[in-house]
C-alpha cells in the first residue's frame, strides 16, 4: 500500500542493455495490453503517436491510489487528503526535473497538450496580440497547434503566418527573418512533428524569436517522450505536453511557462481552487501554479504520472532516444525496399523521431490500416489531426506507423510482411 511521499516505484533497469540500448522485449513484460492476440496474431502496437500503452506500475497506481488514498486535494484536513495533496504535487516536481524548469510554480496541470495551448492563446495571446500583430507558426503543425492560432488571428485581428517546409520534410528557414518580423509576438512550433517524424531545431528558433521580442510555445506532445527535454537550455517561454503520450494517464497535460510570463497572464478558467479570496464584489487569484487550476484536477491521473516519469527515467532519455534511431533507421531501410509506397519526412533518422507516415500507391490508407489490424499490426491511417499539412503532401492521408520503448526490429519485419501480404490481398501482387 502506498503511503504519502512515498517513492511509487524503485525500479531496476533490466531492461537497459550493456552499452546503454533497451531490451524492448523484457520493456514489453511490464505492458499487460500488450500480451494479447488480436485477431490471432500477437498484437503488434504502432499507434504511439496516438498514445502509448501504460505499464504495471501506472496501472496498480491508479489502483492503489483509489484503494488507500482518495481525496480531493487542498481542500481537505484529514490524513486522505493530505495524502492526494501530497502525492498530486510531488509529480508536480518530478515533472520540474524532468523537463529542468527552473521552479515548480512554472509547472501548470492541465487536460492535454491541447489545453495547455488553449491556456496560452486564451491568455497570453488576446492580452498581447493586437490588430497588426504577427503570430508565427509552421505548416507542419498538429491542429492543437494551429486552430487555436488560426481563432486568436481573427478574433484580435493578427496575422497569422506560416514558416514552410521543404520536399524533404524540413522547416524551409530561408525567409525566416522576414517571417519572424518586429509586429510578431508569438512564435509557436512543434519540437516533432507527428506526421514527418522531423525533429525541429527549436534552440535556432527560440532565439530568433526573442531576437523580435516575441515569445516562443513548443509543442512537445511528440518530443517529451521520446528524447531529452531541458525547457531551460532550449530556451523555450511556453512548453506543453501531454501525459498519454509518454506512459501515464488520459487527461493529464503540462504547460511549462516562464515565471515572470505566467505572473503576468490573466487566469484561463475560473471557479474553485484558482482564487486567493473572493468577496461578492472582487476576487483575487491564486498563485502561481493553482491560479491556472481551477476546480478538482486530475489527481489520480497526476499521482501515476509519477511512476511513468521514473520508468522513462530508469530507461534513461539518452537511451530512449538511441534505441528510437536505430528503430527509425531500420524501419525506413525496410520500407524503402517496398517500391510501391512513398515515406515521408526526413531520410536521416538523426533528424526524426519513429513516427512514420506514408502511402501505398494503390491502397487507400483506411483500407490498409483494416488490413493491418486483421495481422494484429495497430497502426494509424487518416491526416492525423494535421489535415493542412496532409493536403501539402498531396495526399487527403496517409497510413502511420510510430514506435515506442516496446517495440523492435520483428515488429518492422512483421509490418513489412504485412503490406506485402496487403498487396496480394487486395489484388496488386
Ligand atoms: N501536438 C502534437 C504534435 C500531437 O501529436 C498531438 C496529438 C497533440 C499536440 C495533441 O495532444 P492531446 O494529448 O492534447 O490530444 N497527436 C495525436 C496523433 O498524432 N494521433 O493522435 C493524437
Amino acid at each position: 500500500m502506498s503511503k504519502v511521499g512515498e517513492k511509487t516505484t524503485a525500479m531496476p533497469a533490466p531492461e537497459i542493455m550493456p552499452g546503454g540500448g533497451i531490451d524492448p522485449d523484457l520493456v514489453k513484460q511490464d505492458f499487460p495490453v500488450l500480451r494479447q492476440s488480436i485477431n490471432g496474431h500477437p498484437l503488434i502496437y504502432l499507434d504511439n503517436a496516438a498514445t502509448t500503452q501504460k505499464p504495471v506500475a501506472v496501472i496498480k497506481r491508479l489502483q492503489t491510489y483509489y484503494e488507500s488514498d482518495n481525496a480531493n486535494v487542498h481542500r481537505g484536513l484529514h490524513t486522505l487528503a493530505e495524502r492526494a495533496t501530497d502525492a498530486f504535487e510531488a509529480t508536480r516536481d518530478k515533472i520540474r526535473s524532468f523537463i529542468n524548469a527552473g521552479k515548480r510554480e512554472e509547472i501548470i496541470y492541465t487536460r492535454g497538450a491541447t489545453e495547455a495551448i488553449n491556456l496560452v492563446a486564451y491568455t497570453y495571446g488576446r492580452q498581447n496580440v493586437g490588430p497588426g500583430d504577427r503570430i508565427v507558426i509552421t505548416r507542419m503543425e498538429h491542429h492543437a497547434n494551429l486552430i487555436p492560432w488560426l481563432e486568436l488571428a481573427r478574433q484580435n485581428k493578427a496575422e497569422l503566418v506560416y514558416i514552410p517546409i521543404n520536399s524533404e520534410g524540413y522547416l524551409d528557414l530561408s525567409e525566416i527573418d522576414t517571417i519572424i518580423n518586429n509586429r510578431t509576438k508569438i512564435v509557436a512550433l512543434t519540437h516533432m512533428s507527428n506526421v514527418l517524424g522531423t525533429i525541429n531545431d527549436v534552440e535556432e528558433i527560440t532565439a530568433l524569436a526573442h531576437k523580435k521580442k516575441a515569445v516562443c510555445l513548443i509543442d512537445g506532445a511528440q518530443a517529451v517522450p521520446h528524447m531529452p527535454v531541458d525547457v531551460q537550455s532550449l530556451g523555450a517561454d511556453f512548453y506543453v505536453f501531454s501525459a498519454h503520450k509518454m506512459l501515464g494517464p488520459t487527461g493529464l497535460g503540462v504547460l511549462y511557462g516562464r515565471e515572470e510570463l505566467l505572473q503576468a497572464m490573466p487566469p484561463f478558467n475560473f471557479g474553485g481552487e484558482m482564487i486567493s479570496e473572493v468577496r461578492f464584489d472582487k476576487v483575487t487569484w491564486n498563485v502561481l501554479p493553482w491560479k491556472f487550476e481551477a476546480g478538482t484536477p486530475a489527481i489520480a491521473e497526476a499521482v501515476a504520472f509519477a511512476p511513468a516519469l521514473d520508468y522513462l527515467e530508469n530507461l534513461g532519455m539518452e537511451n530512449i532516444r538511441r534505441h528510437e534511431i536505430e528503430l527509425t533507421a531500420y524501419a525506413l531501410s525496410r520500407l524503402s525496399e517496398l517500391k510501391h509506397l512513398t515515406i515521408y519526412g526526413p531520410q536521416n533518422p538523426e533528424h526524426r523521431g519513429g513516427a512514420i507516415a506514408f502511402s501505398d500507391d494503390k491502397i487507400h490508407p483506411h483500407d490498409m490500416a483494416t488490413f493491418l489490424d486483421t495481422q494484429g499490426i495497430a497502426v494509424r491511417a487518416g491526416h492525423h489531426c494535421a489535415q493542412p499539412l496532409t493536403r501539402l503532401l498531396g495526399v487527403n492521408s496517409t497510413t502511420r506507423a510510430s514506435f515506442y520503448i516496446y517495440n523492435n526490429t520483428n515488429d518492422i519485419d512483421t509490418l513489412h510482411e504485412a503490406l506485402l501480404a496487403a498487396r496480394r490481398y487486395f489484388g496488386h501482387g
